[in-house]
C-alpha cells in the first residue's frame, strides 16, 4: 500500500514538473521560444545545400542477388530480395572498403558548395558504420576493415568546417527485438515485436547517445523508418526530448515521430513534428511560410549503390532543383551511394564538381536567402535578401528583354551576378512590371542569375488575367491558384502545367476580370498518360457547371484541347473559374495546361 502511495506521489510530482514543458506549445515536447528556435535553426536555414551519403553492406551486392537484378533502392535489397538475417549478415565479413578516404569525400561536398553531410550511421538493415558498444554488428566488430568510418568523417568535417549529421533508422531488420523476427516481410509486417521497448531502451537510445557523445556535436539527427507499427507519438516525443537533452542545439527531422503524410514528407498540422519536414524524391509545389523543410533526392534512382543504375539526372536538372527549392524556402539534400570499395561513383563526382562551378559564381544567390516574392515566373525562379532580388533565368528571353511581372519597386541597380565589375543593365519601370535589358545570349545555359537591388520592401502585385479586345479570356497554368495537397504547378523540361494531381479534393482556380459579358465556349488543354484517364471533372463559373471526362492523350506531355461546353457570365468585374473532380477512376486527374473562354455569341 505504502508503495502505491509513493508511486502515486511520484507520478503527481512528475506531472507537475513536466506540465509547463508540454503546455508551452503542445506541438513540441520542449519549451523553446520562437527566438531560441530561430537561433538553433540559423546555420541550417542559411546552408540550403547538403550531401546525403547512403553507405553500408548493401553496396556489396550493389543491386543484385542470386544473379538477379533487384528493383527498388539498393539499400532495400535485404527486404526486396527476401534475404534471411543470417544470410545477409555474411556480407559484413566482406566489407573492406580500402579506398575509403574521408577527407576526399568531405572536400568533394565542400567544393560542391554543400555545408553539411548526412551519412547513414545505420540504415534499415541494422549494420553500423561505427564501433557501437551495444552491438557487434558493426564495422569494427564484424568487418575486416576495422576502421571507424564515422570517426574519420567527423575529423575531416571538423577540419573543413562542414557540419556532420547522422541518418539513423528506427526500423531495424537485424535486431531480434525489432523487425528481424518479421522475416520475410521485415518492412510490411503489421505484427508488433513484444520486446520492442527493450530494443529502444537498450539499443536504439544507447546508440544515439554514443553518436552524439562520441562524434558530436552533430548538426542534425535524421531519423527514418518511423512507420513501423511499434513506433508512436510517445516514442517520438521521448526520443526528441532525449536527443535534445544530450545536445540542446541539435536539429531533428520530423521522422522522429509518426504522422508523416506519405513521401510528401510533411507532418499533419497540429501534431508533433520535430524540427523540419522531409519531402522525399520530390519538391513541394510551393513553400509554406514559417515551415522548415528539406527535400532529399537521388542523382540516379537509388540511394544505396547499384552497379547498373545509370539513370543520372543532368547537372542542369540538379542545379535547377537546388534553385527551385531555395526559391520556396527549403533545403536540398542530394544523395551519393559509394561503392563497397569506398568510392563515390564517377558520374556523381562529375556532377558535384559541375554544381560546384556554378555555386562558386552564384552561391550568393543561394546561401542565406529567403523565398521568392512572386507566385510564378514563366522564365525561372527568384530568391531574395534584404533589398535584393536574385532572378534565376532558366529560359533566356529571345528578344533580350526580361520581363519581371508585377514588380512595383524602383530598381536601384541590376547586374549579372557573374559580372565582377557589376556593369549596370538598363532597367525600365512600367506600370505593373519591370523590364531589364539583358545580353542576347544566355551567359549560363543552366541558370543565369541577375541581381536586382530595389528600394524598400518588395512590392509585387499579382498580374490580373484580363479579357482580350476580342472578348477571349486565356487561363494559363502558371496564373492559376492550385488548392489542395498534391496538385501543383510544374514548370520543368518543357512541361508547363498543373500536375501531380492525384488527390480528388484538390482543385484549380483562375481569377480574372470580365468587361464584356456573354456566352462563352469553355476549352481546356490537358494531357493524360495511358491508363491514367477516365476522371470525371466539372468546370464551374458564375454559379453554372459543365462537365467532361479525361481522355487518354498518349503521354503526360502530349496535350490536347477540348471544347467542354457553354457557360454564360452575366456580370462584369472579378470572376472565377474552378476545375474540380467529380469522380476519380484512376490514380490521377490530369495534367492541366490551360483553359480558355471563347465568346460564343460573336
Ligand atoms: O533512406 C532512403 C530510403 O531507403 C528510405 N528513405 C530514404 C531517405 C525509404 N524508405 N522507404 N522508402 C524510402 C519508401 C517507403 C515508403 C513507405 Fe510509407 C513506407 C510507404 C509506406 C511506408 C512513407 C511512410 C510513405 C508513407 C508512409
Amino acid at each position: 500500500m505504502k508503495n502505491i502511495i509513493i508511486a502515486g506521489l511520484l507520478i503527481l510530482i512528475l506531472a507537475v514538473v513536466c506540465l509547463p514543458l508540454w503546455s508551452a506549445d503542445s506541438k513540441q515536447p520542449a519549451a523553446e521560444t520562437q527566438k531560441q528556435k530561430d537561433a538553433r535553426m540559423k546555420w541550417w536555414r542559411d546552408a540550403r545545400f547538403g550531401l546525403f551519403i547512403h553507405w553500408g553492406l548493401y553496396s556489396i551486392p550493389a543491386g543484385q542477388w542470386d544473379g538477379k537484378q533487384i528493383g527498388g533502392g539498393g539499400e532495400w535489397i535485404m527486404e526486396t530480395a527476401r534475404i534471411p538475417v543470417n544470410e545477409y549478415e555474411k556480407l559484413a565479413g566482406q566489407f573492406n572498403p580500402v579506398k575509403f578516404d574521408a577527407d576526399l569525400w568531405v572536400r568533394l561536398a565542400k567544393e560542391a558548395g554543400m555545408k553539411y553531410i548526412v551519412i547513414t550511421s545505420k540504415h534499415h538493415d541494422g549494420f553500423c558504420l561505427w564501433d557501437s558498444k551495444v552491438s557487434s554488428y558493426d564495422i569494427i566488430d564484424a568487418a575486416p576493415f576495422k576502421r571507424d568510418v564515422l570517426k574519420e568523417l567527423s575529423k575531416a568535417c571538423r577540419k573543413h568546417k562542414i557540419k556532420l549529421c547522422f541518418y539513423h533508422s528506427i526500423m531495424d531488420w537485424h535486431h531480434p527485438d525489432a523487425q528481424a523476427p518479421h522475416y520475410p516481410t521485415y518492412n510490411t509486417s503489421q505484427k508488433k515485436n513484444p520486446n520492442f521497448s527493450r530494443y529502444v531502451e537498450n539499443y536504439l537510445k544507447p546508440q544515439i547517445n554514443e553518436l552524439i557523445a562520441g562524434y558530436g556535436p552533430l548538426g542534425v539527427l535524421w531519423f527514418d523508418g518511423e512507420w513501423i507499427p511499434e513506433w508512436n507519438q510517445e516514442y517520438g516525443k521521448d526520443m526528441y526530448r532525449f536527443v535534445r537533452g544530450l545536445q540542446p542545439d541539435i536539429i531533428i527531422n520530423n521522422r522522429v515521430s509518426s504522422g508523416r503524410m506519405g513521401l510528401e514528407g510533411m507532418t499533419e498540422e497540429g501534431s508533433f513534428s520535430g524540427d523540419f519536414g522531409t519531402p522525399e524524391q520530390q519538391i513541394p509545389s510551393r513553400g509554406l511560410p514559417g515551415v522548415d523543410w528539406e527535400s532529399c533526392m537521388t542523382m540516379n534512382d537509388t540511394w544505396g549503390y547499384k552497379s547498373f543504375d545509370n539513370d543520372w539526372k543532368s547537372t542542369q536538372q540538379l542545379v535547377r532543383n537546388l534553385v527551385d527549392i531555395a526559391s520556396k524556402g527549403g533545403n536540398y539534400l542530394l544523395n551519393v551511394g559509394p561503392t563497397s570499395e569506398g568510392i563515390i561513383p564517377q558520374p556523381s563526382v562529375e556532377r558535384l564538381k559541375e554544381i560546384g562551378q556554378w555555386m562558386k559564381v552564384n552561391g550568393e544567390s543561394i546561401y542565406e536567402t529567403g523565398p521568392s516574392v512572386f507566385k510564378n515566373l514563366s522564365w525561372g525562379r527568384c530568391t531574395t535578401k534584404k533589398g535584393t532580388l536574385y532572378l534565376h533565368v532558366f529560359d533566356w528571353p529571345s528578344d533580350g528583354k526580361l520581363n519581371v511581372p508585377g514588380l512595383k519597386n524602383t530598381v536601384k541597380k541590376a547586374y549579372l551576378l557573374s559580372d565582377k565589375r557589376e556593369k549596370k543593365l538598363a532597367v525600365k519601370n512600367l506600370e505593373d512590371s519591370v523590364v531589364i535589358d539583358v545580353p542576347p545570349e544566355a551567359p549560363d545555359k543552366i541558370d543565369t542569375v541577375i541581381v536586382v537591388q530595389i528600394k524598400g520592401e518588395p512590392q509585387v502585385v499579382s498580374p490580373v488575367i484580363s479579357q482580350k479586345a476580342d472578348g477571349m479570356i486565356e487561363l494559363l497554368a502558371r496564373d492559376a491558384d492550385v488548392v489542395g495537397l498534391t496538385a501543383r504547378y510544374e514548370f520543368v523540361d518543357g512541361k508547363d502545367d498543373i500536375g501531380y494531381w492525384t488527390n480528388p479534393a484538390d482543385y484549380v482556380r483562375w481569377t480574372f476580370k470580365v468587361n464584356k459579358t456573354g456566352t462563352f465556349d469553355i476549352h481546356i488543354t490537358y494531357a493524360s498518360d495511358r491508363g491514367a484517364a477516365g476522371c470525371e471533372y466539372i468546370i464551374e463559373t458564375d454559379g453554372q457547371q459543365v462537365g467532361g471526362t479525361v481522355k487518354e492523350t498518349g503521354s503526360w506531355t502530349n496535350y490536347v484541347t477540348e471544347n467542354i461546353g457553354r457557360l454564360s457570365i452575366s456580370k462584369t468585374g472579378v470572376c472565377t473559374l474552378d476545375v474540380k473532380v467529380k469522380k476519380m477512376s484512376s490514380w490521377a486527374v490530369m495534367s492541366l495546361q490551360s483553359g480558355k473562354l471563347a465568346p460564343a455569341d460573336k
